[in-house]
């Protein structure tokens, strides 16, 4: 079974990823190119290459190189993880001007393994992606990634919490709905009815308890994690949104947006279409789908059936 569309709330993938499959591909892709071509001199910035080409044969006569500019910043990425969304949608919102490279993480490359034994603490651990290279530091997890990313750069939107309270109140939204993520994956990998379950019981409660962790804060504003400006908390959190809505009504019969309805969780329902709206995750869900040639609902569901291994198909 395949699906073509999915709609969460107001929300519909298949009506928002084709719509910016254009800018995804001008942006991201450009990106790629970028990163295929910058082994011998990176592409310089504006005006730059102008400069020095300008001036190349002098500096030939004079045995001179022309200025190397820094790398890019470069991300190793998997189109469908998502952990690796995390970073990409806060490069994405920070206007980063980056370079990425997409992993096969069945056949990961010596690259993207030497990077991460370079970064992790644990020399054991398999290499994961997302992997973040900037200024000559290489940077594993993604939480960590996308917290970086969101301070170290100038551009874009910002996208850290204004005040102490904005943080409190985004963080606690964060690791309340966060415990969806073990959830989810209990469900892919029962072994029976009942543990599915469970799982989808537990999913519910953490759904119950993240609408309730959107209106603790008193009258704090919507429809942000932290309230009415788009944070890291959301960063953080919304890319289990496509998952779990496609991927556990695929393979566990589980509708999350009927659910959030039959349950009367109207905050998280009008925080679930305005993060799922974003340009960042329209356009990097958009990209996956071009990159794992296929719609993203297949590609959502194809990342995932390594999980599954009940019942057997
Ligand atoms: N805690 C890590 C998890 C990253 C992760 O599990 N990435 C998966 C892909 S979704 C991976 O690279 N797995 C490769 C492997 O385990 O061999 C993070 O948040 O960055």
């Amino acid at each position: 079974r395949r699906m073509s569309a999915l709609s969460l709330g107001a929300f519909s993938l298949a009506r928002a990823v084709p719509s910016v499959r254009r800018v995804a591909h001008r942006r991201v892709s450009s990106v790629v190119a970028a990163a295929a071509a910058d082994a011998v001199l990176p592409p310089a910035h504006d005006g730059i290459v102008e400069a020095s080409s300008v001036h190349s044969s002098s500096l030939a006569s004079m045995h001179l190189s022309p200025p190397r500019l820094p790398p890019k910043p470069l991300i190793y990425l998997n189109a469908t993880c998502p952990f690796a969304q995390k970073a990409w949608i806060a490069l994405l919102e920070k206007d980063v001007d980056f370079d990425a490279t997409f992993e096969d993480l069945s056949n990961k490359s010596p690259a993207m393994c030497a990077s991460y034994k370079s970064a992790t603490p644990d020399p054991e651990s398999p290499a994961k992606v997302p992997i973040f290279i900037h200024e000559g530091q290489t940077m594993i997890e993604s939480g960590l990634v996308a917290k970086y990313v969101a301070t170290a750069f100038d551009g874009g939107n910002d996208i850290l919490p204004a005040t102490p309270a904005e943080e409190y109140a985004g963080a606690l939204f964060a690791e309340t709905f966060n415990a969806i993520t073990p959830a989810y994956f209990k469900a892919l990998r029962a072994q029976s009815q009942e543990e599915v379950d469970a799982a989808l019981d537990s999913i519910r409660a953490v759904l119950q308890a993240s609408e309730r962790a959107l209106t603790l804060s008193g009258d704090k504003p919507g429809p942000f994690a932290a309230g009415d400006r788009y944070t890291l908390a959301d960063v953080l959190t919304s890319p289990m949104l496509p998952r779990v809505s496609v991927v556990l009504d695929h393979f566990r019969g589980f509708q999350l947006s009927k659910e959030v309805k039959a349950m009367g969780l109207t905050r998280l329902e009008a925080w679930m279409d305005a993060v799922m709206w974003r340009p960042s995750m329209t356009a990097s869900l958009a990209r996956a789908a071009e990159e794992h040639g296929t719609d993203i609902c297949t590609a959502l569901i194809d990342h995932s059936t390594k999980f599954v291994s009940w019942p057997k198909s």
